[in-house]
């Protein structure tokens, strides 16, 4: 495919509800999103940085700086593009994941459309739904925390993931427990403890977690061997993993039992895909992680959690826990599931009306 154009939008969608994580409080989603313009039609991307470099170093200003500077002129002046091209085009950028996962996502749902092939169908997908599992923030109470848990299990998701920090772990962790019974628990700290904690998280053990994620800082696969070794709740790396490569290793080195699979961290669906394949070589379960997605990148998210080892539910949630109103049709929970979209490409339609409404500024075309 030629590239024509690259087209980036800034739009900024309410939470429905406060997220609170170890490293802050959103209210909103300042989120970026990319169409690029083909000769064989249009794709969507969505990136997923946040808007301040406080979970990951790219931030949503920074991935924009760097797709009009490098990116978008990278692929703007070759010949031609397709998504399993991106990457090598891309590849004299270092770094910068989200930012060419939001691009290779465009042009993956470009070419896919054209083919009349679903996001599904070119992953692999065995499933037509998802089990899904709910991300809940850190309240500012244990009461509050019980009622909006309590909200989610009518709702019917299948499992629960508690965001964790010092200071908020055992005593919530507790207390879900006590009010789901049996129902799947698992806990996320995003980097928020050190090795100095190791006897403390052991005594989540008593919980029966499905498992702890990314205690330490994500540069840190050592601190995640020795609690590994140190405790019986599965360890499972998120912030960590920015490759198939680097998959492997922390499975080999014994620092991860489980693996967060997020498109944006490592780079792109591509990657995604392989590193799903290497941790299904290695017996490893992986589930979809979830960055407060739009529609766009939900749609993706649920058609990837589709394959055969993603046998853990993910945080693909359904779009009212973020969003009263989707950027595309919303994805709705059916009996705890997400159905896998099957139109051509990601197979959701953006709402080109709320675009205009939530947008923070005019889109910015960029040509070759
Ligand atoms: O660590 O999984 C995470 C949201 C933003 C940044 C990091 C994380 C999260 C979530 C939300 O947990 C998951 C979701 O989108 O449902
Ligand atoms: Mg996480």
């Amino acid at each position: 495919m030629k590239i024509r154009a690259v087209e980036l939008h800034r739009v900024a969608m309410p939470l429905v509800r406060r997220f609170e994580t170890s490293f802050g409080v959103q209210t909103t989603r300042d989120v970026l999103l990319v169409r690029v313009r083909t000769d064989a039609g249009d794709g969507w991307g969505e990136c997923v940085a946040g808007a301040e470099p406080v979970y990951s170093s790219e931030y949503t200003d920074g991935a924009e700086h760097v797709i009009t500077h490098y990116l978008a002129p990278a692929l703007l002046g070759a010949d031609s593009v397709t998504a399993e091209t991106v990457a090598r085009l891309l590849s004299f950028v270092v770094g910068h994941r989200m930012a060419k996962a939001a691009l290779e996502t465009a042009v993956l749902d470009a070419q896919t459309r054209a083919a009349g092939q679903s996001f599904g169908e070119y992953f692999g997908a065995v499933r037509d739904a998802v089990d899904c599992g709910v991300s809940v923030g850190i309240a500012p109470t244990i009461d509050e925390l019980l009622a909006e848990v309590g909200g989610y299990v009518d709702e019917g998701y299948r499992r629960i993931k508690l965001k964790i920090k010092p200071g908020w772990d055992l005593e919530p962790v507790r207390a879900v427990r006590g009010l789901i019974g049996g129902l799947p628990l698992q806990v996320d700290a995003n980097t928020a403890y050190t090795l100095a904690d190791v006897d403390h998280l052991g005594a989540l053990d008593e919980f029966g977690l499905l498992l702890i994620e990314q205690p330490f800082e994500e540069e840190n696969i050592a601190s995640h061997v020795a609690l590994a070794a140190a405790i019986a709740t599965p360890v499972c790396l998120d912030e960590s993993i920015h490759s198939a490569l680097i998959a492997v290793d922390a499975i080999e080195r014994g620092a991860t039992s489980i693996v967060n699979i997020k498109a944006g961290r490592v780079g792109g669906y591509l990657e995604a895909v392989r590193v799903h394949d290497v941790c299904a070589e290695l017996d490893v379960p992986v589930w979809c992680g979830g960055m407060l997605e739009t529609g766009i990148g939900r749609a993706a998210n649920v058609a990837l959690a589709a394959m055969e080892n993603f046998t853990l539910p993910g945080d693909t949630s359904a779009s009212r826990r973020f969003y009263a109103d989707d950027i595309t049709e919303p994805f709705e929970l059916v009996d705890g599931r997400l159905a896998v979209p099957t139109g051509g490409g990601s197979g959701v339609e953006v709402r080109e009306e709320l675009l205009a409404r939530w947008a923070l500024r005019a889109p910015v075309t960029l040509r070759a």
